[in-house]
């Protein structure tokens, strides 16, 4: 009897991932070159949770170029507007993550784009197997497929990203993350008061997909943050295990929104069980 089929038969992931880089350099473009004078804000959860007009912008280019390219599957979004498939495969986007960053003009956000199969609204039932991390202000594009390996590609080239080989937690760099809501705060401060101690020093640059990456390319050792949404980890989290780091969530390898964690593989035993068990003894709520 033939096996039954699957989303990815007969599917190119190094095509994909290339699509995924060509819709975030677009995108990339756009937010950069068309930011008005007088950015126009709104505010989605919180006040503190921003939303600009170049958010929606770039995200209607990317549903318009997905639509154009890959008219079968469907797209999941940040920002308002999405679109139904058939073919299996969701595109997972953030039309600007790090939107605080883009906001205030620090060159630290970024265009994700990814590609997931399985449902990306259901934690553990869904894997990224190909997309793109784009910084439009260094021109750093990140990107990966399932079993390719990662890579950072800039106008000088490209290199293979390979995560740290740090062993001592002692002297682990580690980035992180807080959520808009003040209640999910109190939650992410306790959290961070008792891991503090306990590791070189803390990096909070604004951005998860950019956080992700910069595991993957040994610039952060180790990584954690709760609250995250999908599309603020579906292309970066692929990147990361494509560049021999180490990620998991709060029982086994798999991220939820309870918590994400990921970081260089000779820390992986250590640092999980550390970030498990500190997240389990903070819980609240996460808004
Ligand atoms: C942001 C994340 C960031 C997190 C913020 C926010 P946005 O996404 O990437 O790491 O700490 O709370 O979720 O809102 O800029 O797309």
């Amino acid at each position: 009897m033939a096996a039954p089929s699957t989303p990815l038969d007969g599917v190119d992931l190094a095509e994909l991932e290339e699509v995924a880089a060509r819709v975030a350099r677009a995108a990339g473009r756009l937010i950069v070159d068309e930011r008005p004078d007088d950015l126009r804000v709104t505010s989605k959860s919180t006040d503190t949770d921003p939303v600009t007009e170049m958010d929606q912008r770039s995200q209607e280019l990317i549903l318009r170029l997905l639509g154009e390219e890959r008219p079968d599957d469907a797209v999941m979004g940040e920002e308002e507007g999405s679109a139904s498939g058939t073919s299996g495969l969701t595109w997972v986007i953030d039309p600007i993550d790090g939107t605080v960053n883009y906001l205030y003009g620090i060159p630290s956000y970024a265009v994700s784009v990814a590609v997931v199969t399985g449902d990306p609204t259901r934690a553990g039932s869904w894997e990224s197997v190909a997309g793109a991390v784009l910084n439009p202000e260094t021109a750093e594009l990140f990107s990966a497929h399932r079993g390719g390996g990662a890579r950072l590609t800039t106008p000088r080239g490209s290199r293979t990203l390979h995560a740290t080989d740090a062993t001592d937690l002692g002297m682990a760099l580690v980035g992180t993350g807080f959520g808009y809501a003040a209640s999910t705060r109190v939650r992410q401060a306790a959290l961070l008061v008792d891991l503090l101690p306990r590791v070189r020093d803390i990096r909070r640059h604004g951005g998860a997909a950019l956080d992700l990456c910069g595991l993957a390319a040994g610039r952060l050792d180790a990584y954690y943050e709760t609250a995250l949404n999908p599309w603020d980890r579906a292309a970066g989290e692929l990147v990361a295990r494509e560049a021999g780091a180490v990620v998991g969530g709060p029982v086994d390898d798999v991220p939820t929104r309870d918590l994400v964690w990921g970081s260089a593989p000779g820390l992986a035993e250590e640092f999980g069980a550390l970030v498990r068990a500190l997240s389990a003894r903070h819980v609240g709520p996460l808004d």
